[in-house]
């Protein structure tokens, strides 16, 4: 049986000027997730403010919205066994100063407002911002081969 845990991912504006969705996209191909759906869009502030409605009336809200809205993401769901916690930990933590290097925060980043990159924290936030940017029809149902060769 393969697990099936989905995650929602976000290619942050800066990613996207900064030339890094490739690098990133590989990483977690590499590790075995599996890409379900990808879009390429510049979020209405209304889908923003809902994404990040539990930041409402923090400090860093205002900016926030207009950082991610300033410029193209991409939207993106991966699939796997936790791949939750695993994507998350491969992230590193919020603050890129904090991060480890060898995480994609860590590697790639040097500031908390500009993190390179979104992963939901849980499997609830997963579903509720899969909701927010795909319709269930965009996420693509395929097989891989390979699926025994990363599954024991
Ligand atoms: P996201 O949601 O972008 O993946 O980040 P995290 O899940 O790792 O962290 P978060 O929800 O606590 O923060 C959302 C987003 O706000 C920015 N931020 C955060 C900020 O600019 N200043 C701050 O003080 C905090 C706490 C960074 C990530």
């Amino acid at each position: 049986m393969i697990p099936v845990e989905r995650t929602y991912l976000m290619l942050k504006p800066d990613a996207v000027q900064r030339g890094l969705c490739g690098e990133i996209i590989s990483r977690f191909e590499r590790k075995g997730l599996k890409l379900i759906a990808m879009k390429f869009m510049l979020i209405p502030k209304a889908t923003a403010e809902r994404h990040y409605g539990e930041h409402k009336g923090k400090k860093f809200y205002d900016s926030l919205i207009s950082y991610i809205t300033s410029g193209p993401v991409l939207a993106m769901v991966w699939e796997g066994k936790n791949a939750v916690s695993v994507c998350r930990a491969m992230m590193g933590k919020t603050d890129p100063q904090d991060s480890a290097p060898g995480t994609i925060r860590g590697d790639y980043g040097m500031d908390l407002g500009v993190n390179v990159i979104h992963g939901s924290d849980s499997p609830e936030s997963a579903e509720r911002e899969i909701g927010i940017f795909f319709k269930p029809e965009e996420l693509v149902q395929y097989e891989r081969s390979v699926e025994r060769w990363i599954y024991e």
